[in-house]
């Protein structure tokens, strides 16, 4: 089986990747990455020339056509992916994550390709704190900031393009992920690449804002499930029950790096703010037959210390960038 993974030098993307080789070695992988910011060959490194990547962009449609042609099935991840950002400097967003989608699905169509769609929750909204109701595959779309609005743009291009056109795809909608290579602007890397320099972690507002976290390999084996196992046309919400207020995460880290668990600083909020995330991942768990195995934060989080300890020359480079554009926000 030859895949065609957009985005794969990105967080998720690239352990998408790790996991293929250990799991599914028969595959054969061609990466399509425009190695934005957030891309890093260095997180496809270990991979070796077990894989062929091509630099380039989602938009090019002559490009995408010929990849796409050559491949059996698309995992798509690529992605403007931080909400921050989006805040900032909206248009990325749209040119990626909507037009980017859109000249994939039209190259998917042309050459009758599987195609999988890699989204997130934040598309539905948010919750209130005491909310009984978590989101699920029939919850209404209902996004909040520029990144949430422009991944709900792509999942409605993609249910056109398999009501309309009949193209065999499925989506997923996973929650917030935690795990190695996920880029330094992300809450969980930041606050503990902070503490390994010497910097106070910074929460945004009073931090009671909760986030459903799941470990980037549970993510991807859902993923994996869905490919393997899925009708076309279906779609999944992915969680592992890891619901964590902003505050609780923080001093959690400060607490396993052997810090006191008030030595963080309050910063500037995020306009617009998502309350809260929760996912009920009863569908893929009953009709697919997947479980996630890191079921305890607590262990997932040591391990992800672990690795930024470990890893520093992966990180350190893009350290003083990230936390001076942070600074400018008053975050
Ligand atoms: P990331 O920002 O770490 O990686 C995105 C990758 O896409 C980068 O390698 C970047 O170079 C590449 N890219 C960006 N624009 C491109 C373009 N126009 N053409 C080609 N490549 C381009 O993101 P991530 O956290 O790995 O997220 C991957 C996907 O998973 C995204 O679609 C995101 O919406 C979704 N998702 C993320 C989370 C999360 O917690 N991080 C949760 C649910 C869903
Ligand atoms: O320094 C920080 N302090 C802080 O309190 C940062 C960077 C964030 N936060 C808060 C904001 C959020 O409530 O932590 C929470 C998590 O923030 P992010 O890591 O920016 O994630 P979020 O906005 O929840 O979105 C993430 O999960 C869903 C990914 O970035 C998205 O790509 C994915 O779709």
């Amino acid at each position: 089986m030859h895949l065609l993974i957009t985005g794969g030098a990105g967080f998720i993307g690239s352990n998408f990747i790790h996991y293929t080789l250990r799991h599914r070695p028969e595959c054969r992988i061609t990466v399509l990455d425009a190695m934005t910011y957030a891309g890093n060959k260095a997180s496809l490194a270990p991979a070796g020339d077990r894989i062929e990547l091509v630099v380039g962009r989602i938009e090019d449609a002559n490009l995408v056509d010929r990849l796409v042609q050559a491949c059996d099935i698309v995992v798509h991840f690529a992605a403007e992916s931080h909400n921050d950002n989006s805040i900032a400097n909206p248009l990325p967003f749209v040119t990626t994550n909507v037009v980017g989608t859109f000249t994939l699905l039209e190259a998917a169509r042309r050459h009758g390709r599987r195609f999988h769609h890699v989204s997130t929750d934040e598309v539905f909204g948010d919750l209130e704190l005491d909310d009984p109701e978590k989101f699920r595959e029939t919850t209404p779309y209902n996004p909040s900031s520029p990144y949430s609005a422009t991944k709900a743009g792509s999942d409605l291009l993609v249910k056109a393009w398999v009501r309309t056109f009949g193209l065999n795809a499925t989506i997923s909608n996973c929650s917030n992920n935690y795990g190695p290579y996920q880029h330094i602007e992300k809450f969980i890397p930041r606050q503990i690449t902070n503490v390994l320099s010497g910097l106070r972690p910074k929460l945004y507002g009073a931090g009671a804002n909760v986030r459903d976290w799941i470990h980037v390999d549970d993510h991807n084996s859902a993923v994996w499930a869905i490919l393997d196992r899925a009708r076309p046309g279906s779609y999944y919400m992915i969680g592992a029950d890891g619901e964590q207020n902003n505050k609780a995460v923080i001093e959690l880290i400060l607490e396993l790096m052997g810090k006191p668990r008030d030595w963080y600083d309050h910063v500037n909020d995020r306009p617009g703010h998502d309350l809260r995330y929760a996912i009920d991942s009863a569908k893929i768990r009953s009709e697919l037959g997947w479980t996630p195995r890191y079921t305890t934060f607590h262990d997932g989080l040591a391990a992800t210390i672990a690795w930024y300890r470990d890893h520093a020359d992966w990180w350190q480079p893009l350290k003083k960038a990230v936390e001076a554009r942070y600074a400018k926000q008053g975050q």
